[in-house]
């Protein structure tokens, strides 16, 4: 899944595609690069981003929207029901809903939708946020509105644990950490780590800063960011959520040409021995 915000205010991608032209030579420039999905956004939900009223929301992602969808499946960010069903409209078949509160909408449409976990809302998640035990209260909780959701007649249902919302940076690596565990309880798995925060941090401290160091830039955390959607992919997940695909998509490969039925099938010799995973 491709990022494409039409924002001016996302914390790595934000007012660089503000402009519908802009906007949708970026989404074809994602398909281009081999994103099966363009997820289009229209409302930043960074840590302490104020809402967005739903006549800007809709102003931003309708037209790019429908550029986009004849040539890609379009999933529109939104937690606006309204915005929902204008994009389905216009061609959107999955509603990426951080607030994991629009199923109804994704039912009333016949479209596919994904549940993030988000401990309260943008504007004060990241305020100490705590947990008992984080892997096992996200999984309970997306199940269960998973479950509601098949319920409710919503067929094509995702859960993602919502990486860096209302999360510390344990809190996130513990959850990538969890993800194997997520995926058997029986939704197919979205995840979102690209050019986070918690990727700042760590690739930081891995170039050697101390604890008071600078993070790595938002736009200079490919390498992080790349690393922890092959770890997502390989833990079982069946989406990533990413703003570099051209190198996410090679690394997958790479990755998958590592696993078991490739690498078996290299020439006359079982390659496992001379190169295990990881
Ligand atoms: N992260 C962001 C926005 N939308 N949706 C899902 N399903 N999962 C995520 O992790 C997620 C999301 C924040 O990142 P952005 O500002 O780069 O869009």
């Amino acid at each position: 899944m491709g990022i494409l915000n039409v924002t001016p205010d996302s914390f790595s991608d934000g007012g660089r595609f503000v402009r519908e032209p802009d906007a949708v030579a970026h989404g074809l420039a994602l398909v281009a690069e081999g994103a099966d999905v363009v997820d289009v956004g229209g409302e930043s939900t960074r840590p302490g981003a104020a809402p967005v009223d739903e006549a800007t929301e809709l102003a931003r992602v309708i037209p790019v929207i429908e550029a986009l969808a004849p040539h890609v499946r379009v999933s529109v960010d939104t937690t606006s029901p309204a915005v929902a069903e204008a994009a389905i409209a216009a061609g959107a078949t999955l509603v990426n809903d951080v607030s994991a509160s629009l199923a109804p909408v994704a039912a009333a449409g016949g479209v596919g939708w994904v549940a993030m976990h988000m401990r309260g809302e943008p504007r004060t998640m990241q305020i100490s946020p705590t947990y008992d035990d984080v892997a096992v209260e996200v999984a309970d909780h997306l199940v269960a509105r998973a479950d509601a959701a098949r319920a409710a007649g919503v067929d094509e249902v995702w859960i993602d644990p919502g990486i860096g919302f209302g999360k510390t940076f344990d809190h996130n690596w513990t959850l990538l950490g969890a993800l194997g565990s997520l995926c058997e309880r029986g939704y197919p798995v979205a995840v979102g780590t690209s050019r986070k925060a918690f990727l700042g941090a760590a690739m930081a401290a891995a170039d050697g800063a101390g604890p008071d160091g600078d993070p790595t830039p938002a736009d200079d955390r490919l390498e992080g960011s790349v690393a922890t959607a092959v770890l997502a992919a390989r833990a079982g997940a069946g989406m990533v959520r990413v703003h570099d695909v051209a190198a996410t998509v090679a690394a997958l490969g790479a990755a998958g040409a590592a696993g078991d039925e490739r690498r078996s099938a290299g020439a006359g010799h079982d390659s496992r021995e001379s190169h295990p995973w990881p």
